[in-house]
């Protein structure tokens, strides 16, 4: 149940959300920091094949990835690379069939100094 001070902070945020909007005239929408982790989608000449891959820069070694199709009601699981990149037939990449893809990972890095972290990659798009 919401009480009184928590209806009062929502409208104050949401006041101060509106005021943030109209106070920044020319600061463009500002879109969200790109995330350090990259995904690639690159052909492989002479194969029916993507050779899919994540990097984190600085970050760290990718260990892993998950691949997923973003949609409008649920995104979905395409499939996992062990590694920093991965060959995979081309249909595992055409996560709409007929339409645009768009393609994102979930990366599994691990830091100079042994620990691991994780990092979703932004959306790549194309037509897959
Ligand atoms: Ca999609
Ligand atoms: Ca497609």
């Amino acid at each position: 149940m919401i009480g009184v001070r928590g209806r009062f902070t929502r409208l104050v945020a949401a006041a101060a959300l509106g005021l943030g909007l109209v106070a920044l005239p020319v600061a463009a929408p500002s879109a969200q920091a790109a995330s350090p982790c990259i995904l690639s989608v690159t052909q492989v000449i002479g194969y029916s094949q993507y050779r899919v891959e994540v990097g984190c820069g600085n970050l760290g070694s990718v260990v892993s990835f998950k691949v997923y199709g973003s949609d409008t009601f649920f995104d979905d699981f395409q499939f996992t690379i062990n590694w920093s990149w991965g060959n995979v037939p081309k249909t595992w990449c055409n996560e709409d069939i007929g339409d645009r893809d768009e393609l994102y990972a979930k990366v599994t890095y691990q830091r100079s100094n042994g620990t691991t972290g994780t990092s979703t990659t932004d959306i790549l798009y194309g037509w897959f």
